[in-house]
């Protein structure tokens, strides 16, 4: 998922609604002078011209007081691990622990920061906070006001702030797209993508559609076919002559310029791994989106804990949204069935669903985390960062599946390959 998600932060009565409803440009989230108008979160999608689709996320002051106050503070802090880049909002230059436990916390997190010194029309900013914002906490002050007389004045000033937040959105880089830094211009990657009673009704899924979309953004040629097409077509392009490849030849002589990389669904990889010669790299979909989504180096790692698992282990799976039901059908019936099978012995499951609290992980011999198609890459290495953080093995389920059907060592080795 590539919209990028905007927090607004702060303590109650700053302005963050009101805020938030400029950006938007309608009167969106509620907004009053009683303290603590905003409890939940708010999500409201916006387009911001040069980044795409953005959610922004109004969130309840991190002041607020009492028992549901303090509740609804903990749901505040929960959406720093959800969004790309924090707006934090303050007024009447008080920059005090509130504000510095806020950007500790969003300094742990990398994001990049906006501070908006609001309600400027009562009283200005003063350049000696905004100074030591600047020096010692490395983030942009803009002076604000939500409330200006003049209505070309106010557009200037949410379009100053605009230019603030997409500049962070876009220093900070993007997500990694599947074929990340594996396509060179004239590159031919031949995609193998079975139509069988799996494949969903005239289109292709998305991993398949994402990588054909990535190869010709960078210059590269897609060759989409199925299983049973395979082999005719490396006889006809690796010898060029109809004959077919001569495994003597070493496969950058036989093939040049012909076949950079096999790309193949994962339910057929034994079937292709027969007929593309070894010098040839191959890989599966879901390794490219494990590789795109989350800490490559780590799912290899854990993987290998797949091999050692024992009885009664505890397994942590993490479903990243609650509402695919083919993902969740994966994740809770096929791979723990193909885990005990391998493992010989019954393994203890704990489902997490959608980006809800972790349960102390110390017992846990693996964490399994679904491909991540619907969070972004900040969200799903937000979450996993508390895993490695406690020192258990995590890896994903494309991975999982790679080891469980004896095809990881192949398939990793295809995508490390080319890098
Ligand atoms: N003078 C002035 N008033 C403002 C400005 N921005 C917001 N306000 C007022 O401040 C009050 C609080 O605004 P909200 O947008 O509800 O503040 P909030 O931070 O969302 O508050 P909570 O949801 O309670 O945390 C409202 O009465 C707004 O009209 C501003 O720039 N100048
Ligand atoms: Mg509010």
């Amino acid at each position: 998922m590539n919209v990028k998600h905007i927090g607004i932060f702060g303590r109650r009565n700053t302005g963050k609604s009101s805020l938030v409803n400029l950006l938007l440009g309608q009167e969106f989230a509620i907004v009053s002078d009683t303290a603590g108008t905003t409890t939940d979160p708010v999500k409201k999608r916006m387009e911001i011209p040069g980044v795409g689709p953005v959610q922004l996320i109004d969130t309840a002051g991190t002041d607020d007081i009492g028992e549901v106050g303090q509740k609804r503070v903990g749901k505040t802090l929960k959406v720093i691990d959800e969004v790309d880049l924090a707006v934090l909002v303050i007024t009447s230059n008080i920059f005090g622990k509130e504000e510095k436990d806020l950007l500790m916390k969003f300094k742990e997190n990398e994001l990049p920061v906006v501070v908006v010194h609001n309600k400027s029309d009562i009283t200005p900013l003063d350049c000696g906070v905004a100074g030591d914002l600047n020096n010692m906490y490395d983030c942009d002050v803009v002076e604000f006001s939500c409330c200006m007389e003049d209505p070309q004045e106010q557009r200037d000033a949410i379009e100053m702030l605009m230019a603030f937040i997409t500049k962070g959105l876009l220093l900070q880089g993007g997500e990694r797209t599947i074929m990340e830094g594996l396509v060179e211009p004239g590159d031919n990657f031949v995609l193998v993508c079975p139509i069988d009673s799996e494949a969903p009704q005239g289109r292709l899924i998305l991993p398949q559609v994402m990588a054909i979309r990535d190869i010709l953004d960078n210059g590269g040629v897609a060759s989409v076919l199925q299983p049973e097409q395979l082999q005719g077509y490396l006889e006809n392009n690796l010898s060029g002559r109809g004959e077919p490849a001569s495994p003597k030849l070493p496969y950058k002589e036989q093939s040049k310029g012909s076949i950079k990389m096999v790309v193949t669904d994962s339910q057929v990889f034994r079937q292709v791994a027969a007929v593309v010669p070894q010098e040839i790299p191959l890989t599966s979909f879901s390794v490219l989106m494990a590789r795109a989504k989350g800490p490559f180096e780590e799912y290899l790692r854990g993987a290998e804990k797949i091999g050692s698992l024992k009885e009664g282990d505890k397994i942590l799976v993490l479903e990243s949204c609650t509402h695919h039901t083919s993902c969740e059908d994966i994740g809770r019936v096929k791979i723990p069935a193909m885990l005990q099978k391998r493992a010989g012995c019954s393994l203890n499951f704990t489902f997490v669903s959608g980006l809800d609290e972790l349960p102390p992980l110390g017992d846990f011999a693996l964490v399994l985390q679904c491909g991540g198609c619907m969070v972004t890459r900040r969200q799903l290495c937000n979450r996993i960062r508390k895993v490695i953080a406690a020192g258990v093995p995590v890896t994903n389920y494309g991975m999982c599946i790679a080891y469980v059907t004896g095809i990881f060592n192949r398939a990793v080795k295809g995508a490390l390959d080319i890098q």
